[in-house]
């Protein structure tokens, strides 16, 4: 079903003709907007923005380009279109079809998941919400502006499903979804990464890198599952978080292309001596952003994931690449660590649904390390960008709090300590990239420290005046 754009929610999901639905999510409309005033771009409402808006789901062509004003642009509700006879892919209610409402029993599962992923949405662009003021290139001030606007509308995606699926609870959790505020010490956003601030253009692109793709794993994950209408709303989700990635990995790669071009430039191979940002930096800034987006798959051995898995909330990447959909049998080796040493242990296939995950999500952060890597190595570069151990400064699951290098050994309290700052950033570090954060809003213009990219946004030149502001 294409999508009505003469209706004041623009929708595929045929709102017209369910007058309840339809008003209790007008009513939350005007909320929205609010929040999107207070906490979406700063200081951008009035400027003229190069956005592509979904005209259809299809995948021939559901993106149309034009100038918008973000306050203006049309969030709504699209959902891909339905299999025909999907049955449920995995766990205890393999084989049958999938539900159109919500079985009683996983109600409250069902109301957790959606809510923490509704959650991260607007939480990201309120962590984003004030790097408008200090943009390397119009190019790039234009693809925050469409993160953020495709964000905001991955938001009423969840929004969409409490209203019709969850009643007054529902309800009541979209309400909560605009209060909460990222970094909040009384209302922080669910989860930790989502509470970290994004305060400069390297971290934006290591967070579009690292969490965004958190975003595309635990959506694949979600577009498995039995409730059809999750399943289809994540599945169109999934088509506009691709750009959202390739803004943070072509963005680090340029970054790091810029490094290269500087140390080259300098007697002593030294990019922050040129005005730049060094390799080593952006290996700290790795470090962190990949290890607290780890965080965000939860814990290696979890009874939450396997009841998600039986229930049929929440299945694997691709489960159909899979060969048993059960999983009531196999094992999977963790190496777990206890009295002082790591120890493998064979945890049953279900409780380590997140691990599986996890595993597919750092394989697909390894292809864009070596294509960043790639970018050094052409340059005649000796170095090479690395993702530290999936147990290194880990806050969630059975690595958090004990003290780990970046190859995954098991190091003493104080030498992390000691040798943190070479492995993290520090103050220093992230006073230089600050420093470096002056806005450049000239058309066709890059700052100083990044590369400009391979080509502008669908075919136009790059020094098309993507925002203008009025
Ligand atoms: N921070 O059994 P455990 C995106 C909690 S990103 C804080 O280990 P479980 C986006 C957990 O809730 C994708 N708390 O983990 C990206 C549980 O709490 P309770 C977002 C955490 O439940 C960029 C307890 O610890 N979508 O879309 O198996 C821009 C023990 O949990 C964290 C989803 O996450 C953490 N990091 O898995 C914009 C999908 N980790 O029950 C958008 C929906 C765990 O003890 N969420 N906890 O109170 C889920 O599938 C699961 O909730 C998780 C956790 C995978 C997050
Ligand atoms: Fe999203
Ligand atoms: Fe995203």
């Amino acid at each position: 079903m294409s999508i009505d754009y003469s209706e004041k929610i623009p929708n595929n999901v045929n709102l017209a003709n369910d007058k309840t639905l339809q008003r209790a999510l007008e009513h939350w409309q005007p909320h929205f907007l609010d929040w999107w005033r207070d906490m979406g771009p700063n200081d951008f409402a009035s400027a003229d923005v190069y956005l592509r808006t979904a005209i259809g789901v299809d995948a021939q062509g559901w993106a149309n380009y034009g100038t918008v004003k973000m306050p203006d642009y049309r969030w709504g509700i699209f959902l891909a279109e339905p299999l025909p006879d999907r049955t449920i892919g995995f766990g205890d209610s393999f084989g049958q079809p999938v539900w159109q409402q919500v079985p009683g029993e996983f109600r409250s599962q069902f109301r957790r998941l959606i809510v923490t992923q509704g959650d991260t949405e607007p939480a990201s662009v309120e962590q984003q919400h004030l790097l408008g003021h200090t943009c390397p290139s119009l190019y790039d001030l234009r693809n925050l502006f469409q993160i953020n606007v495709e964000e905001g509308r991955h938001l009423w995606a969840m929004v969409y499903l409490l209203h019709a699926y969850f009643g007054r609870d529902g309800r009541e959790e979209a309400e909560d979804l605009l209060e909460r505020r990222s970094g909040d010490v009384d209302k922080p956003r669910i989860l930790s990464t989502f509470n970290e601030p994004i305060s400069d253009w390297l971290s934006f692109f290591m967070f579009t890198m690292f969490t965004d793709r958190d975003g595309k794993y635990q959506l694949l994950a979600l577009a498995e599952s039995g409730f059809d209408p999750l399943a289809r709303t994540t599945r169109f989700m999934l088509t506009e978080e691709a750009h959202h990635m390739f803004v943070g990995e072509t963005g680090v790669g340029r970054v790091v292309k810029r490094a290269c071009e500087l140390m080259k430039a300098d007697k002593n191979e030294d990019a922050r001596a040129q005005g730049g940002i060094d390799l080593d930096l952006i290996q700290r800034y790795v470090n962190f952003w990949y290890s607290s987006s780890l965080d965000l798959f939860g814990g290696e051995i979890s009874t939450n994931a396997a009841d998600y898995f039986a229930s049929g909330l929440k299945g694997r990447e691709h489960e159909e690449k899979f060969e048993d959909h059960v999983a009531l049998h196999g094992t999977y080796r963790i190496p777990i660590f206890e009295e002082g040493k790591l120890t493998d242990r064979d945890v049953p296939m279900r409780n380590a649904m997140n691990e599986v995950l996890r595993d597919a999500y750092i394989d697909d952060n390894q292809r864009g390390v070596d294509r960043w890597n790639k970018i050094i190595a052409e340059a005649g570069i000796d170095y090479t960008i690395t993702l530290p151990s999936r147990r290194f400064n880990r806050t969630m699951g059975i690595y958090a709090g004990f003290p780990f290098d970046p190859h995954g050994n098991s190091i003493s309290k104080e030498e992390f300590e000691r040798r943190k700052l070479e492995w993290l950033p520090s103050a220093a570090d992230r006073a230089h990239v600050q420093a470096l954060m002056l806005p450049v809003l000239e058309r066709g213009k890059m700052a100083h420290w990044i590369a400009a990219p391979d080509r502008g946004v669908k075919g136009q030149p790059l020094d098309f005046e993507y925002i203008r502001r009025i």
